[in-house]
């Protein structure tokens, strides 16, 4: 008998259709990071009540204030992986270097990279942030791993999925297969299947982006946001909005939900840092969860997933959500500099 109530995550992983696809093992490491999600869900929802708000103090690898949150996010997700058996290895924003896990449980098939809690410029104005995450496949035993086997470009992955902790918690999977989000009941704890076979249209009127960095953009990046204001009376034709969290994990639900591009580039300030986000564990499982919901993700001059990673925390310049628009910007890339 069916109810006609939505399914919970779980028994979506589960579901023969899946497990031919993903296979059991597969779907119980994703059930590993939900069930970690709503550790740090609960925590982020406890908002100053929890007593982590505010700076821990240290920096991280990249010389970045880590909040008290970000630690214990990454404290959860490291426990929640460590001690099962489908893992071999974790890569995080918040550690320098990989580990391997080497415990009695077993030696897993799967890598996890991850973001354990994004947007954390958010956390003490009560605003929403996010775990991302990214998972491979374990080309060694944990006993022989090194930090150069999680170097593996984005069309390697097998899964990947955010969880946006914001008025209410969401999870967004891809498995290769379409693009699924899931509410988290806050009273049962079980995460819901709300918004199926998410699209993003291929066309939108909607961009993201940090606009107070305009000046240090390069040329085709400022022509394309200017030809967007410029709206009607431009060559676009019509009129553009903004909106702009500050908080990745937000800005690609709204865009998965609606429609639009968010923006992260290259800039002349520091012009030897590729861009603000890291390729491992921020864009390429944006660019899989966009990429399978018929969007697209580019530096501009490359897709993203197709990047051969040279260093754990990498960044990239990201242009990433409706097709066409993308399409736009490397096209005004391509002008700017033929290819040779
Ligand atoms: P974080 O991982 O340290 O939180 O940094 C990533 C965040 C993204 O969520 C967001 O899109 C971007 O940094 C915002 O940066 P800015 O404040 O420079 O606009
Ligand atoms: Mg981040």
């Amino acid at each position: 008998m069916t109810t006609g109530a939505p399914i919970g995550l779980k028994r979506f992983l589960l579901d023969d259709s899946h497990t031919q696809s993903i296979g059991s093992g597969l779907a119980s490491a994703i059930d590993d990071l939900a069930q970690a999600s709503r550790k740090i869900a609960h925590l982020v929802g406890r908002g100053s009540l929890a007593g982590m708000h505010g700076s821990a103090g240290s920096e991280n690898i990249q010389g970045e204030t880590q909040k008290k949150l970000d630690i214990v996010s990454n404290d959860v997700l490291l426990e929640a992986t460590t001690w099962s058996e489908h893992w071999s290895g974790l890569a995080s924003e918040e550690m320098d270097n990989a580990v391997a896990i080497r415990n009695t449980i077993g030696q897993g098939g799967w890598l996890c990279v991850f973001d354990p809690l994004d947007g954390s410029s958010n956390i003490d104005i009560n605003g929403s942030v996010g775990t991302i995450f990214s998972i491979l496949p374990s080309p060694k035993k944990a006993d022989e791993l090194t930090d150069a086997d999680f170097l593996q470009p984005g069309t390697n992955q097998a899964a990947a999925g955010f969880m946006l902790y914001g008025p209410a918690t969401v999870l967004v999977l891809t498995t290769g297969d379409g693009v699924n989000a899931f509410t988290l009941d806050t009273g049962t704890g079980e995460y819901l299947l709300t918004a199926p076979d998410l699209i993003v249209p291929g066309d939108t009127r909607e961009f993201a982006v940090n606009m107070s960095n305009r000046r240090y953009w390069s040329a085709p990046i400022q022509r394309y946001i200017d030809e967007c204001i410029a709206g009607r009376s431009g060559p676009r034709g019509f009129d553009f909005s903004m909106r702009y969290a500050g908080s990745m994990v937000a800005d690609l639900y709204r865009l998965l939900i609606n429609s639009g591009i968010f923006l992260y580039p290259w800039e002349s300030r520091d012009p030897d840092r590729a861009g603000k986000l890291r390729l491992l564990y921020e864009a390429n499982p944006m660019s899989f969860i966009v990429e399978q919901a018929g969007g697209a993700a580019s530096t501009g001059t490359q897709r993203i997933m197709d990047i051969q990673p040279n260093n754990l925390h990498q960044r990239c310049p990201v242009i990433i959500g409706s097709k066409n628009e993308v399409e736009r910007v490397e096209r005004l890339c391509a002008e700017a500099e033929p290819a040779s």
